[in-house]
Protein backbone atom coordinates (compact mmCIF):
# COMPACT_ATOMS: atom_id res chain seq x y z
CA UNK A 1 0.00 0.00 0.00
CA UNK A 2 1.14 3.62 -0.78
CA UNK A 3 1.84 6.31 1.32
CA UNK A 4 1.50 9.94 0.98
CA UNK A 5 3.22 12.62 3.50
CA UNK A 6 1.26 15.91 3.73
CA UNK A 7 3.67 18.41 5.69
CA UNK A 8 3.34 22.22 6.70
CA UNK A 9 5.99 24.14 4.20
CA UNK A 10 7.03 26.78 6.98
CA UNK A 11 8.12 23.92 9.17
CA UNK A 12 8.41 20.37 7.55
CA UNK A 13 6.49 18.79 10.46
CA UNK A 14 4.13 15.82 8.72
CA UNK A 15 1.21 16.21 9.55
CA UNK A 16 -0.77 13.43 8.00
CA UNK A 17 -0.10 10.23 6.28
CA UNK A 18 -2.68 9.63 3.76
CA UNK A 19 -3.51 6.00 1.69
CA UNK A 20 -2.57 6.50 -1.84
CA UNK A 21 -5.31 5.14 -5.00
CA UNK A 22 -3.94 2.04 -6.89
CA UNK A 23 -4.65 2.30 -10.35
CA UNK A 24 -7.80 -0.27 -9.28
CA UNK A 25 -8.94 1.85 -6.68
CA UNK A 26 -8.86 4.78 -9.24
CA UNK A 27 -10.72 2.54 -12.10
CA UNK A 28 -13.42 1.71 -9.32
CA UNK A 29 -14.17 4.98 -8.07
CA UNK A 30 -14.75 6.42 -12.29
CA UNK A 31 -16.69 3.35 -12.30
CA UNK A 32 -18.97 3.90 -9.09
CA UNK A 33 -18.92 7.82 -10.06
CA UNK A 34 -20.16 6.70 -13.82
CA UNK A 35 -23.26 4.28 -12.44
CA UNK A 36 -24.33 7.00 -10.19
CA UNK A 37 -24.53 9.77 -12.81
CA UNK A 38 -28.23 8.51 -13.95
CA UNK A 39 -29.84 8.66 -10.55
CA UNK A 40 -28.50 12.14 -9.70
CA UNK A 41 -28.92 13.53 -13.13
CA UNK A 42 -32.91 12.82 -12.78
CA UNK A 43 -32.60 14.39 -9.27
CA UNK A 44 -34.89 17.35 -9.41
CA UNK A 45 -32.96 20.83 -9.60
CA UNK A 46 -34.56 22.31 -6.52
CA UNK A 47 -33.62 19.37 -4.50
CA UNK A 48 -29.68 19.46 -5.57
CA UNK A 49 -30.16 23.25 -5.04
CA UNK A 50 -30.89 22.01 -1.26
CA UNK A 51 -27.57 19.72 -0.65
CA UNK A 52 -25.69 22.10 -2.31
CA UNK A 53 -26.63 24.92 0.30
CA UNK A 54 -26.75 22.19 3.31
CA UNK A 55 -22.54 21.91 1.99
CA UNK A 56 -22.01 25.57 2.04
CA UNK A 57 -24.12 25.43 5.68
CA UNK A 58 -21.56 22.84 7.10
CA UNK A 59 -18.56 24.75 4.90
CA UNK A 60 -19.13 27.83 7.58
CA UNK A 61 -19.91 25.71 10.50
CA UNK A 62 -16.72 24.21 9.79
CA UNK A 63 -14.94 26.83 8.37
CA UNK A 64 -11.80 27.66 11.12
CA UNK A 65 -10.99 23.87 10.91
CA UNK A 66 -10.74 24.29 6.82
CA UNK A 67 -8.81 27.32 7.55
CA UNK A 68 -6.33 25.58 10.01
CA UNK A 69 -5.99 22.70 7.55
CA UNK A 70 -5.64 24.72 4.93
CA UNK A 71 -2.72 27.37 6.22
CA UNK A 72 -0.76 23.58 7.12
CA UNK A 73 -0.38 21.78 4.40
CA UNK A 74 0.11 25.28 1.79
CA UNK A 75 1.58 27.59 4.20
CA UNK A 76 -0.79 30.56 3.62
CA UNK A 77 -1.28 33.01 6.23
CA UNK A 78 -4.44 31.72 8.43
CA UNK A 79 -6.32 35.15 7.47
CA UNK A 80 -5.86 34.28 3.92
CA UNK A 81 -7.00 31.11 4.51
CA UNK A 82 -10.05 32.55 6.46
CA UNK A 83 -10.20 34.43 3.09
CA UNK A 84 -10.55 31.46 1.04
CA UNK A 85 -12.86 29.67 2.67
CA UNK A 86 -15.67 32.42 2.60
CA UNK A 87 -14.00 32.75 -1.01
CA UNK A 88 -14.63 28.73 -2.11
CA UNK A 89 -18.20 28.85 0.02
CA UNK A 90 -19.32 31.28 -2.66
CA UNK A 91 -19.21 29.33 -5.09
CA UNK A 92 -21.18 26.62 -3.72
CA UNK A 93 -23.79 29.46 -3.08
CA UNK A 94 -23.76 30.47 -6.78
CA UNK A 95 -24.35 27.37 -8.11
CA UNK A 96 -26.98 25.77 -5.57
CA UNK A 97 -28.75 28.79 -7.40
CA UNK A 98 -27.87 28.67 -10.46
CA UNK A 99 -29.01 24.53 -10.56
CA UNK A 100 -32.40 25.81 -10.83
CA UNK A 101 -31.63 27.99 -13.26
CA UNK A 102 -30.39 25.67 -16.30
CA UNK A 103 -33.01 26.77 -19.24
CA UNK A 104 -33.56 25.20 -22.44
CA UNK A 105 -35.72 26.90 -25.54
CA UNK A 106 -37.76 26.74 -28.41
CA UNK A 107 -37.31 27.42 -31.45
CA UNK A 108 -39.77 28.27 -34.31
CA UNK A 109 -39.47 25.80 -37.13
CA UNK A 110 -40.05 25.94 -40.73
CA UNK A 111 -43.00 23.80 -40.73
CA UNK A 112 -46.31 24.54 -38.90
CA UNK A 113 -45.74 20.70 -38.19
CA UNK A 114 -42.54 20.63 -36.15
CA UNK A 115 -41.59 21.99 -32.95
CA UNK A 116 -38.12 22.08 -32.22
CA UNK A 117 -36.96 22.18 -28.53
CA UNK A 118 -33.50 22.93 -27.38
CA UNK A 119 -32.38 21.00 -23.96
CA UNK A 120 -29.27 21.18 -21.73
CA UNK A 121 -28.38 17.90 -20.14
CA UNK A 122 -24.92 17.17 -18.09
CA UNK A 123 -22.30 16.01 -19.73
CA UNK A 124 -22.02 13.16 -17.45
CA UNK A 125 -19.04 12.36 -14.80
CA UNK A 126 -16.11 15.08 -14.32
CA UNK A 127 -13.08 14.83 -12.78
CA UNK A 128 -11.19 18.19 -11.60
CA UNK A 129 -7.89 18.32 -11.21
CA UNK A 130 -6.37 20.81 -8.79
CA UNK A 131 -3.58 22.67 -7.72
CA UNK A 132 -2.05 23.44 -4.05
CA UNK A 133 -2.50 27.20 -3.87
CA UNK A 134 -6.22 27.42 -3.50
CA UNK A 135 -6.81 24.26 -1.79
CA UNK A 136 -10.18 24.91 -1.35
CA UNK A 137 -11.50 27.19 -3.88
CA UNK A 138 -10.00 25.33 -6.73
CA UNK A 139 -12.16 22.56 -5.69
CA UNK A 140 -15.78 24.00 -5.11
CA UNK A 141 -14.70 25.91 -8.55
CA UNK A 142 -15.17 22.67 -10.01
CA UNK A 143 -17.35 20.45 -7.91
CA UNK A 144 -20.32 22.88 -7.51
CA UNK A 145 -21.20 23.44 -11.06
CA UNK A 146 -20.48 20.25 -12.00
CA UNK A 147 -22.89 18.91 -9.12
CA UNK A 148 -25.43 21.89 -9.95
CA UNK A 149 -25.03 20.93 -13.56
CA UNK A 150 -25.95 17.27 -12.75
CA UNK A 151 -22.52 15.73 -13.03
CA UNK A 152 -20.90 13.55 -11.07
CA UNK A 153 -18.13 14.31 -9.73
CA UNK A 154 -14.01 13.34 -8.90
CA UNK A 155 -11.71 15.64 -7.06
CA UNK A 156 -8.00 15.00 -7.86
CA UNK A 157 -6.09 17.39 -5.27
CA UNK A 158 -2.62 18.64 -5.78
CA UNK A 159 -0.28 16.14 -3.88
CA UNK A 160 1.06 18.86 -1.40
CA UNK A 161 -2.55 19.49 -0.27
CA UNK A 162 -4.90 16.95 -0.18
CA UNK A 163 -6.36 16.88 3.50
CA UNK A 164 -8.44 20.25 2.50
CA UNK A 165 -9.90 17.92 -0.23
CA UNK A 166 -10.60 14.79 2.55
CA UNK A 167 -12.43 17.61 4.42
CA UNK A 168 -14.41 19.43 1.75
CA UNK A 169 -15.65 15.93 0.41
CA UNK A 170 -16.43 14.92 4.03
CA UNK A 171 -18.66 17.90 4.72
CA UNK A 172 -20.84 17.16 1.36
CA UNK A 173 -21.24 13.99 2.36
CA UNK A 174 -22.40 15.00 5.54
CA UNK A 175 -25.08 17.23 3.83
CA UNK A 176 -26.54 14.68 2.06
CA UNK A 177 -24.90 14.36 -1.16
CA UNK A 178 -24.72 10.64 -2.16
CA UNK A 179 -21.05 9.00 -1.95
CA UNK A 180 -20.87 7.73 -5.31
CA UNK A 181 -21.79 10.93 -6.79
CA UNK A 182 -18.92 13.58 -5.00
CA UNK A 183 -15.56 11.59 -4.67
CA UNK A 184 -11.92 12.20 -4.75
CA UNK A 185 -8.82 10.22 -5.04
CA UNK A 186 -5.91 10.40 -3.83
CA UNK A 187 -2.52 10.39 -5.65
CA UNK A 188 0.42 11.43 -7.80
CA UNK A 189 -0.91 13.01 -10.76
CA UNK A 190 1.58 12.20 -13.21
CA UNK A 191 1.03 8.66 -12.54
CA UNK A 192 -2.21 8.13 -12.37
CA UNK A 193 -3.56 11.10 -15.41
CA UNK A 194 -4.10 8.60 -17.75
CA UNK A 195 -6.76 6.57 -16.10
CA UNK A 196 -8.77 9.87 -16.21
CA UNK A 197 -8.11 10.57 -19.87
CA UNK A 198 -7.70 7.35 -21.12
CA UNK A 199 -10.96 6.60 -19.72
CA UNK A 200 -14.34 6.52 -21.71
CA UNK A 201 -16.23 7.04 -18.86
CA UNK A 202 -15.43 10.19 -17.74
CA UNK A 203 -16.36 12.91 -19.90
CA UNK A 204 -15.19 16.00 -18.77
CA UNK A 205 -11.87 16.91 -16.95
CA UNK A 206 -11.27 20.48 -15.76
CA UNK A 207 -8.03 21.07 -14.38
CA UNK A 208 -5.90 24.15 -12.72
CA UNK A 209 -2.37 23.89 -13.31
CA UNK A 210 0.93 24.22 -15.13
CA UNK A 211 0.46 25.00 -18.94
CA UNK A 212 2.84 22.06 -19.49
CA UNK A 213 0.16 19.74 -17.80
CA UNK A 214 -2.21 21.19 -19.21
CA UNK A 215 -1.18 20.58 -22.45
CA UNK A 216 -0.43 17.18 -21.55
CA UNK A 217 -4.23 16.59 -20.64
CA UNK A 218 -5.85 18.36 -23.96
CA UNK A 219 -3.58 15.73 -26.03
CA UNK A 220 -4.18 12.51 -24.01
CA UNK A 221 -8.37 13.79 -23.70
CA UNK A 222 -7.89 13.39 -27.54
CA UNK A 223 -8.30 9.88 -27.65
CA UNK A 224 -11.71 9.43 -26.32
CA UNK A 225 -12.86 13.24 -27.27
CA UNK A 226 -13.56 14.79 -23.74
CA UNK A 227 -14.61 18.25 -22.62
CA UNK A 228 -11.95 19.99 -20.90
CA UNK A 229 -11.91 23.04 -19.22
CA UNK A 230 -7.95 24.56 -18.43
CA UNK A 231 -7.01 26.91 -16.18
CA UNK A 232 -3.34 26.94 -16.99
CA UNK A 233 -0.40 29.40 -16.01
CA UNK A 234 -0.20 33.58 -15.87
CA UNK A 235 1.95 36.69 -16.28
CA UNK A 236 -0.41 39.08 -15.19
CA UNK A 237 0.98 42.96 -16.32
CA UNK A 238 -0.05 45.54 -14.35
CA UNK A 239 0.17 49.06 -15.85
CA UNK A 240 0.20 52.34 -14.24
CA UNK A 241 -0.96 55.32 -16.08
CA UNK A 242 1.04 58.74 -15.11
CA UNK A 243 -2.43 60.01 -14.21
CA UNK A 244 -3.36 56.85 -11.75
CA UNK A 245 -4.04 57.96 -7.61
CA UNK A 246 -0.20 56.32 -6.24
CA UNK A 247 -1.17 55.12 -2.93
CA UNK A 248 -4.03 53.49 -4.46
CA UNK A 249 -2.62 51.89 -7.14
CA UNK A 250 0.53 50.87 -4.87
CA UNK A 251 -2.15 49.10 -1.94
CA UNK A 252 -3.30 47.46 -5.04
CA UNK A 253 -0.32 46.02 -6.28
CA UNK A 254 0.75 45.36 -2.73
CA UNK A 255 -2.36 42.84 -1.83
CA UNK A 256 -2.71 41.50 -5.67
CA UNK A 257 1.15 40.62 -5.44
CA UNK A 258 1.85 39.30 -1.99
CA UNK A 259 -1.43 37.35 -1.27
CA UNK A 260 -0.49 33.74 -0.84
CA UNK A 261 3.75 34.88 -1.34
CA UNK A 262 2.69 35.43 -5.21
CA UNK A 263 1.51 31.87 -5.92
CA UNK A 264 -1.68 32.80 -7.44
CA UNK A 265 -1.96 32.55 -11.19
CA UNK A 266 -3.17 36.32 -11.22
CA UNK A 267 -0.45 37.94 -9.68
CA UNK A 268 1.14 40.70 -10.83
CA UNK A 269 4.29 39.34 -12.15
CA UNK A 270 5.23 42.70 -14.64
CA UNK A 271 4.95 46.10 -12.93
CA UNK A 272 4.95 48.57 -16.14
CA UNK A 273 4.80 51.80 -14.83
CA UNK A 274 4.85 55.48 -16.22
CA UNK A 275 8.43 56.67 -16.74
CA UNK A 276 7.05 60.17 -15.28
CA UNK A 277 5.93 58.50 -11.77
CA UNK A 278 8.39 55.81 -11.18
CA UNK A 279 10.97 56.94 -9.05
CA UNK A 280 7.98 58.02 -6.77
CA UNK A 281 5.70 54.91 -7.51
CA UNK A 282 9.10 52.96 -6.62
CA UNK A 283 9.77 54.56 -3.70
CA UNK A 284 6.11 54.17 -1.85
CA UNK A 285 5.69 50.60 -2.79
CA UNK A 286 9.33 50.05 -1.49
CA UNK A 287 8.40 51.46 2.40
CA UNK A 288 5.13 48.94 2.09
CA UNK A 289 6.70 45.87 1.09
CA UNK A 290 10.08 46.39 3.57
CA UNK A 291 7.13 46.29 6.17
CA UNK A 292 5.32 42.95 5.71
CA UNK A 293 6.01 40.42 7.86
CA UNK A 294 7.43 36.70 6.73
CA UNK A 295 6.72 33.51 8.58
CA UNK A 296 4.41 30.71 9.83
CA UNK A 297 0.86 31.19 8.21
CA UNK A 298 -0.58 29.72 11.51
CA UNK A 299 1.05 33.01 13.30
CA UNK A 300 -1.65 35.57 13.28
CA UNK A 301 0.73 38.48 12.39
CA UNK A 302 2.45 36.83 9.05
CA UNK A 303 1.72 38.55 6.00
CA UNK A 304 3.91 36.52 4.18
CA UNK A 305 4.39 32.49 4.74
CA UNK A 306 6.99 30.11 3.01
CA UNK A 307 6.67 29.25 -0.96
CA UNK A 308 5.36 25.60 -1.50
CA UNK A 309 8.68 24.00 -2.16
CA UNK A 310 12.04 23.40 -3.91
CA UNK A 311 11.13 23.69 -7.41
CA UNK A 312 9.24 26.79 -7.22
CA UNK A 313 12.01 28.21 -4.36
CA UNK A 314 15.15 27.23 -7.52
CA UNK A 315 12.62 28.99 -10.01
CA UNK A 316 12.33 32.26 -8.20
CA UNK A 317 15.78 32.17 -7.12
CA UNK A 318 17.08 31.97 -10.50
CA UNK A 319 14.70 34.84 -11.91
CA UNK A 320 15.91 37.24 -9.24
CA UNK A 321 19.84 36.22 -10.02
CA UNK A 322 19.51 36.51 -13.51
CA UNK A 323 17.82 39.53 -13.70
CA UNK A 324 20.49 41.10 -11.25
CA UNK A 325 23.82 39.63 -13.63
CA UNK A 326 21.67 41.38 -16.54
CA UNK A 327 22.07 44.98 -14.73
CA UNK A 328 18.18 45.17 -12.34
CA UNK A 329 18.64 46.82 -9.21
CA UNK A 330 17.45 45.13 -5.65
CA UNK A 331 14.67 47.51 -4.33
CA UNK A 332 14.44 45.90 -1.52
CA UNK A 333 14.31 41.97 -0.37
CA UNK A 334 16.53 39.71 -1.75
CA UNK A 335 17.04 37.74 1.49
CA UNK A 336 16.17 33.79 1.29
CA UNK A 337 15.71 31.32 4.41
CA UNK A 338 15.85 28.09 3.68
CA UNK A 339 16.42 24.18 5.49
CA UNK A 340 16.46 22.09 2.74
CA UNK A 341 16.88 19.38 5.41
CA UNK A 342 12.61 20.40 6.99
CA UNK A 343 12.17 21.63 3.29
CA UNK A 344 10.94 25.21 4.31
CA UNK A 345 11.90 27.37 1.65
CA UNK A 346 10.91 31.41 2.70
CA UNK A 347 11.71 34.34 0.16
CA UNK A 348 11.40 37.70 1.32
CA UNK A 349 9.24 39.94 -0.18
CA UNK A 350 11.07 41.45 -2.93
CA UNK A 351 11.51 44.67 -5.73
CA UNK A 352 13.29 44.82 -8.86
CA UNK A 353 13.90 48.10 -10.53
CA UNK A 354 15.59 48.38 -13.90
CA UNK A 355 14.30 45.37 -15.58
CA UNK A 356 14.47 44.73 -19.08
CA UNK A 357 12.09 42.20 -21.22
CA UNK A 358 14.84 40.19 -22.15
CA UNK A 359 15.40 38.91 -17.98
CA UNK A 360 13.83 35.48 -17.35
CA UNK A 361 11.23 36.99 -15.07
CA UNK A 362 9.56 39.05 -17.36
CA UNK A 363 9.07 35.78 -19.69
CA UNK A 364 8.17 32.98 -17.26
CA UNK A 365 5.73 32.81 -14.62
CA UNK A 366 7.08 33.67 -11.22
CA UNK A 367 5.27 31.95 -8.70
CA UNK A 368 6.91 33.90 -5.93
CA UNK A 369 7.13 37.27 -4.07
CA UNK A 370 9.04 39.10 -6.48
CA UNK A 371 7.67 42.85 -8.25
CA UNK A 372 9.84 43.30 -11.25
CA UNK A 373 9.38 47.38 -12.44
CA UNK A 374 9.79 48.62 -15.88
CA UNK A 375 9.05 51.51 -17.47
CA UNK A 376 6.67 53.13 -20.44
CA UNK A 377 6.47 56.24 -22.05
CA UNK A 378 3.48 55.70 -24.76
CA UNK A 379 0.33 53.72 -23.69
CA UNK A 380 1.22 51.58 -26.66
CA UNK A 381 4.21 50.62 -25.78
CA UNK A 382 2.77 49.23 -22.20
CA UNK A 383 0.40 47.40 -24.06
CA UNK A 384 3.32 45.51 -26.31
CA UNK A 385 5.05 44.38 -23.11
CA UNK A 386 2.18 43.80 -21.30
CA UNK A 387 0.99 40.90 -24.65
CA UNK A 388 4.80 40.19 -24.92
CA UNK A 389 3.87 37.18 -23.17
CA UNK A 390 2.24 33.62 -24.31
CA UNK A 391 0.02 33.92 -21.11
CA UNK A 392 -3.21 35.91 -21.71
CA UNK A 393 -5.45 34.91 -18.02
CA UNK A 394 -4.91 38.47 -16.11
CA UNK A 395 -4.16 42.21 -17.00
CA UNK A 396 -4.23 45.10 -14.18
CA UNK A 397 -4.28 48.77 -15.21
CA UNK A 398 -4.45 52.22 -12.67
CA UNK A 399 -6.38 55.05 -14.91
CA UNK A 400 -9.04 57.40 -14.26
CA UNK A 401 -8.97 58.30 -17.56
CA UNK A 402 -12.36 56.58 -19.00
CA UNK A 403 -11.22 57.13 -23.24
CA UNK A 404 -7.53 55.38 -22.06
CA UNK A 405 -8.88 52.71 -19.91
CA UNK A 406 -11.34 51.61 -23.11
CA UNK A 407 -8.34 51.57 -25.57
CA UNK A 408 -6.10 49.56 -22.70
CA UNK A 409 -9.03 46.79 -21.97
CA UNK A 410 -9.86 46.69 -25.62
CA UNK A 411 -6.16 45.83 -26.51
CA UNK A 412 -5.21 43.87 -23.48
CA UNK A 413 -4.80 40.38 -24.50
CA UNK A 414 -5.97 38.92 -21.02
CA UNK A 415 -9.02 37.15 -20.13
CA UNK A 416 -9.45 38.77 -16.84
CA UNK A 417 -9.15 42.62 -16.48
CA UNK A 418 -8.41 45.02 -13.35
CA UNK A 419 -9.48 48.39 -14.03
CA UNK A 420 -8.28 49.91 -11.10
CA UNK A 421 -9.04 46.87 -9.22
CA UNK A 422 -6.09 44.34 -7.63
CA UNK A 423 -8.82 41.76 -6.94
CA UNK A 424 -10.96 40.56 -9.73
CA UNK A 425 -11.90 37.00 -8.81
CA UNK A 426 -15.61 36.41 -7.97
CA UNK A 427 -17.93 33.34 -8.28
CA UNK A 428 -20.65 35.53 -10.37
CA UNK A 429 -18.27 36.41 -12.96
CA UNK A 430 -16.21 33.88 -15.89
CA UNK A 431 -12.53 33.70 -14.88
CA UNK A 432 -10.34 31.76 -17.52
CA UNK A 433 -7.49 32.81 -19.31
CA UNK A 434 -6.99 33.68 -23.51
CA UNK A 435 -3.76 32.11 -25.15
CA UNK A 436 -1.77 29.58 -23.36
CA UNK A 437 -3.68 30.51 -20.07
CA UNK A 438 -6.17 28.48 -20.78
CA UNK A 439 -9.86 27.05 -22.54
CA UNK A 440 -13.02 28.23 -21.15
CA UNK A 441 -14.44 29.89 -18.06
CA UNK A 442 -15.40 28.54 -14.47
CA UNK A 443 -17.68 30.72 -12.15
CA UNK A 444 -20.84 32.80 -13.62
CA UNK A 445 -23.52 31.55 -15.61
CA UNK A 446 -20.10 30.62 -18.33
CA UNK A 447 -19.17 28.00 -15.18
CA UNK A 448 -22.12 25.59 -15.45
CA UNK A 449 -22.10 25.96 -19.30
CA UNK A 450 -19.04 23.70 -19.33
CA UNK A 451 -20.87 20.74 -17.35
CA UNK A 452 -23.73 21.09 -19.84
CA UNK A 453 -24.34 19.46 -23.13
CA UNK A 454 -26.58 21.06 -25.18
CA UNK A 455 -29.06 18.55 -27.15
CA UNK A 456 -31.78 20.13 -30.36
CA UNK A 457 -35.07 17.77 -30.51
CA UNK A 458 -36.89 18.27 -33.75
CA UNK A 459 -40.42 16.69 -32.55
CA UNK A 460 -43.25 16.06 -35.75
CA UNK A 461 -46.43 17.29 -34.78
CA UNK A 462 -48.76 15.56 -37.50
CA UNK A 463 -51.85 15.12 -35.96
CA UNK A 464 -54.25 12.91 -37.14
CA UNK A 465 -57.74 14.31 -37.61
O1 LIG B 1 1.72 22.19 -11.13
P1 LIG B 1 1.20 20.89 -11.86
P2 LIG B 1 2.77 22.31 -9.92
C1 LIG B 1 2.25 26.82 -12.22
C2 LIG B 1 3.27 27.62 -11.40
C3 LIG B 1 4.02 26.56 -10.67
C4 LIG B 1 4.08 25.46 -11.71
C5 LIG B 1 4.26 24.08 -11.17
O2 LIG B 1 4.14 28.29 -12.27
O3 LIG B 1 5.30 26.98 -10.29
O4 LIG B 1 2.82 25.54 -12.37
O5 LIG B 1 3.30 23.79 -10.15
C6 LIG B 1 -1.73 17.30 -11.26
N1 LIG B 1 -2.08 14.09 -15.24
N2 LIG B 1 0.96 26.70 -11.55
O6 LIG B 1 3.91 21.37 -10.07
O7 LIG B 1 2.27 19.87 -11.98
C7 LIG B 1 -1.03 17.43 -9.93
O8 LIG B 1 -1.15 16.20 -9.22
C8 LIG B 1 -3.02 14.52 -14.40
C9 LIG B 1 -0.07 27.61 -11.95
O9 LIG B 1 2.02 22.21 -8.68
O10 LIG B 1 0.51 21.34 -13.08
C10 LIG B 1 -1.80 18.59 -9.31
O11 LIG B 1 -3.02 18.08 -8.78
N3 LIG B 1 -2.79 15.38 -13.38
C11 LIG B 1 -1.40 27.17 -11.45
C12 LIG B 1 -2.12 19.47 -10.51
O12 LIG B 1 -1.96 18.64 -11.66
C13 LIG B 1 -1.52 15.80 -13.22
C14 LIG B 1 -1.45 26.61 -10.08
C15 LIG B 1 -1.19 20.70 -10.67
O13 LIG B 1 0.14 20.27 -10.80
C16 LIG B 1 -0.47 15.38 -14.08
C17 LIG B 1 -0.36 25.69 -9.84
C18 LIG B 1 -0.81 14.49 -15.12
N4 LIG B 1 0.12 14.03 -15.99
C19 LIG B 1 0.79 25.79 -10.55
N5 LIG B 1 0.67 15.98 -13.66
C20 LIG B 1 -2.54 28.14 -11.62
N6 LIG B 1 -3.14 28.14 -12.81
O14 LIG B 1 -2.92 28.81 -10.69
C21 LIG B 1 0.36 16.75 -12.59
N7 LIG B 1 -0.96 16.64 -12.32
Amino acid sequence: MAMMEVSNPATGEVIEVLKTDSENEVLEKIRRGHAAQSDWKRLDAHEKSRLLKEWSRLVEDNKEALANIITSESGKPIRESIGEVAYAKSYIDWYAEEAKRIYGRTIPANSANKEILIAKQPVGLAIGIAPWNFPAAMITRKAAPALAAGCTFIAKPAEETPLTTVKLVELALEAGIPEDVFQYINGYGHEIGHLFTGSELVRKISFTGSTEVGKKLIQASANTVKHVSMELGGHAPLIVNADADLDFAVDQTLAAKFRNAGQTCICPNRVIVHESIEAAFTEKLREKVAALKMGNGLEADTDIGPVINEEGYNKIYNQIREAESKGATVVCGNAFDTDPEKQTYFIEPTVLSNVSEDMLIMQEETFGPVIPITTFNSIDRAIEIANGTPYGLAAYFFTNDYRLGKYLHENLEFGVIGWNDGAPSAAHAPFGGMKESGLGREGGIEGIEGYLETKYISIGNHIQK
